[in-house]
Formats: structure tokens, C-alpha cells, sequence
């Protein structure tokens, strides 16, 4: 059975209302690749938030309503929010229920049947959906790791709240007082769990570390793929190197680097081509840093192609987004844009538009025109590696 579901996307002052459509295909998006979920209402509206809640409490009764009366199974909040919000929104949850059924009690008892005092409902917002994702995605140990160090720090504070509730709860004499309180236990033992991730993820990246110490002192270079998610990066990959990824029309089908080999045949030798996850807009901060590891392949290439769906409406937009991210990153070598997906522009004539503004806006980044899935522009891209190598 599929989980019902509630959408909200609170949208700030600052998104402009030609944005607004494509937020809500995004989050759509993300919820299919996530699987599972029926979709019961969507709610879009400029809302200030609120500090305790985000989502103000009028909003949110309405929304509690009728999440109840429609037996929902989830919120769904496509904005990033502090983790002591979610909580306390579910704190407000649990409160609205109780009344709820208390006002109803006297009345209807079919109807109250039907909910039950042990409905639960979950809140997710955009980063735990994502991170949620990246669990499904996840094959390597590090990016484990990775996922792990990332709930800890979104999760954290909502772990301590429940350790807050189970001190309140204990109440009687001896529970209180005496050593330290459940939240601080909770705390703690959150600490350490974070100190030994970084500790293993230390390990991982010192392993890289040497891994790429040999390939300097073989003189192999390395060329990283880049791109918002579903640009076709994986493809690339594959139209370049063979190597085989998993590759799907969903967000974050690959989340972890993967290396394949590129034989140059000008300068008849191998540079390597690296694969990582995409990127997406409102990516949280905490959630790039977390990735570090992953995106370290990046940040020491010799030289990066930005993948960009060509046939992407909102291509130009995505383009400011992963050059943003990139930006924090802190890249400094060579990035060319790679422009994909050109069987699936509409007309030739289309293309040719397309190709001439492309090429006027964007010359600095030595734009390509290819399609990986037809190998087309294939092997003028390699020849514009081979130029960069040497
Ligand atoms: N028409 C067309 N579709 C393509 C092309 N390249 C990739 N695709 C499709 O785009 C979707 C995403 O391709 P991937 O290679 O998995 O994209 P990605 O950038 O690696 O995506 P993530 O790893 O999820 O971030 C798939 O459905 C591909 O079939 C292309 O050249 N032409
Ligand atoms: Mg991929």
C-alpha cells in the first residue's frame, strides 16, 4: 500500500513566480524517485515562517485537519527547516490529534473510528526526503557514511527532543537529578557516533589520498563530470569510457564516484573520468559538506565538464545552480559545458537557435553539443580533452 501523502512548498520573497511551477515538478520528481508515495494535496502558497514551526499554526491546523480526516501518512515540507521546527510541528501534531478527538468524541463514533489515537504522521522536509533518496541510492560504504553524518546533523536536535520527552516522562524521584538528564545521555552518545563517521571517513579519504598520489607520480589525469541531477552525467560516463553505471530517469541515481578509464588516441594514453552525484537547487550546505568525500574526485581534477540537459526548459537555471555549488567548492581548474540530450530538442531548427545563444552566452566555457545515449559529438569532446591534457 502506497503512503499518502500532503505536499507544502512555502515559497520565500525571493522565488519568483515564474519558478513556482517548476519547484512543485521538482518536488514531484523527487517523491517518484523516492517511490511509494500517493500524493493526496499540494499546497503552494508565500507564507513568512515562523520561528518555532516554520509553517505558521493556522496553516498548520489546516493542514493536521485534514491529513486526520483524509488518513494521511506524511507531510511533506519542500523547504529546508531546522530540525528543532520539524520536531516541534510534530510536537503540534500530537497536541491538535488529542483535541481533535476529544471535541469529536461526544459526536460522530464511526467517524472517530477511523482515526485512531495511534495515527501517526510523519514530517519529512526537503532535506530528510533527500537524504531519504540517497539512502535507496547508496552502495558504497562511504557514501553510507556519508548519509549516516548527514542524518546526524538534520536528525540530531529531534533525537534530543525525544530524549527530553523520555526525561519528562520518567519524572518520579531518581530520574531527575541524579547523573545526567536523558537529552544530555542523548547528546553524548550523538557526539561520539559523529566522532567515529569523521573518523572513518578520515580513513576513506586518506585511502583516496594515496590512490591519487599514484596517479600524479603516473602522470594520469583525471577529467570529473559534473551536473545537475538527471543531466545525463552517467551516460556520459558510458559514452566515453564504456564503464557501466546505474543509470535511470531519476533523481540521484548515482551517489557515489565512479571511475572509468578514456583512451586518448592523439596522445595515446589513458586519463581517467569520474562520475558523481548530481546536484540540485536548495541543496542544504550541511548536506554538500557532508559529501565532501564523494566530491572530492571533483575537486582535484585536472579539468571538469559541467553536463547540462540542453532539452531542459529550465537548463539556464540549473547551469547557475551547479556553478553556485561548484563555487563552493571552491574550484579553480578549467570547466567546459557539455550540452546533452540534443536528440531530444524538437526541430533542427530549434537546435540551431538553441546552439547560436549558447554559444554567444557561454563562450568562456568552451561549450560541446553531444548526446550521450546516440554517441553523437562524442569524439569532438574527446579531441577537446586531449587539447586540455597535454
Ligand atoms: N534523449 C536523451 N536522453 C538521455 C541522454 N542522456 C541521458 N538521457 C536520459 O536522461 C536520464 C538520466 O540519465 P543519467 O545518465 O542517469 O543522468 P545523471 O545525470 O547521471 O543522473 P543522476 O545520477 O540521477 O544525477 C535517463 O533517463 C537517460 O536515459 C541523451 O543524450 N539523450
Ligand atoms: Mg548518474
Amino acid at each position: 500500500m502506497s503512503n499518502r501523502v500532503i505536499l507544502v512548498d512555502v515559497l520565500m520573497p525571493r522565488i519568483r513566480k515564474a519558478d513556482f511551477a517548476s519547484r512543485l515538478e521538482e518536488l514531484q520528481s523527487l517523491i517518484s524517485t523516492y517511490g511509494n508515495f500517493e500524493v493526496i494535496s499540494t499546497y503552494q502558497k508565500r507564507h513568512t515562517t515562523n520561528y518555532r514551526t516554520y509553517i505558521g499554526p493556522g496553516k498548520a491546523e489546516t493542514l493536521f485537519k485534514e491529513a486526520l480526516e483524509k488518513d494521511v501518512d506524511f507531510i511533506i515540507i519542500n523547504n529546508a527547516m531546522k530540525p528543532a521546527q520539524i520536531w516541534n510541528l510534530q510536537e503540534m501534531f500530537e497536541d491538535y490529534k488529542a483535541t481533535y478527538i476529544e471535541k469529536h468524541e461526544a459526536g460522530d463514533i464511526d467517524y472517530l473510528a477511523r482515526i485512531s489515537r495511534n495515527k501517526k504522521i510523519d514530517i519529512w522536509d526537503r532535506v530528510d526526503l533527500i537524504l531519504k533518496i540517497f539512502e535507496k541510492h547508496a552502495s558504497t560504504s562511504e557514501a553510507n557514511l556519508e548519509i549516516e553524518l548527514a542524518k546526524l546533523n538534520h536528525m540530531g536536535p529531534r533525537i534530543y527532543g525525544m530524549g527530553n520527552m523520555l526525561s519528562k516522562q520518567g519524572g518520579g524521584v531518581g530520574t531527575r537529578g541524579g547523573g545526567k538528564s536523558n537529552t544530555e545521555m542523548m547528546r553524548l552518545h550523538l557526539k561520539k557516533q559523529e566522532q567515529k563517521i569523521l573518523e572513518q571517513l578520515l580513513q576513506c579519504k586518506k585511502n583516496k589520498e594515496v590512490q591519487r598520489n599514484n596517479r600524479t607520480k603516473k602522470g594520469l589525469k583525471t577529467v570529473a563530470i559534473v551536473g545537475y541531477t538527471n543531466a545525463g552525467k552517467s551516460h556520459t560516463l558510458l559514452a566515453l569510457t564504456g564503464k557501466e553505471v546505474y543509470i535511470a530517469d531519476q533523481l540521484f541515481a548515482t551517489l557515489d564516484t565512479r571511475v572509468g578509464n578514456l583512451f586518448l588516441p592523439d596522445l595515446n594514453k589513458v586519463c581517467l573520468v569520474s562520475d558523481t552525484i548530481g546536484f540540485i537547487q536548495d541543496l542544504p550546505p550541511d548536506l554538500i559538506n557532508s559529501f565532501r568525500s564523494t566530491l572530492e574526485e571533483t575537486i582535484y581534477s585536472d579539468l571538469i565538464l559541467h553536463v547540462i540537459d540542453i532539452s531542459d526548459e529550465k537548463y539556464e537555471k540549473k547551469i547557475r545552480v551547479v556553478m553556485e555549488i561548484l563555487k563552493g567548492l571552491k574550484i579553480k581548474q578549467e570547466i567546459v559545458f557539455v550540452f546533452n540530450k540534443i536528440d531530444n530538442v524538437k526541430t533542427k531548427m530549434e537546435f540551431n537557435f538553441l546552439k547560436k545563444d549558447i554559444l554567444e552566452k557561454y563562450s568562456e566555457f568552451n561549450p560541446m553539443f553531444i548526446s550521450a545515449k546516440e554517441k553523437t559529438g562524442i569524439d569532438e569532446l574527446v579531441k577537446f580533452i586531449e587539447s586540455r591534457i597535454e
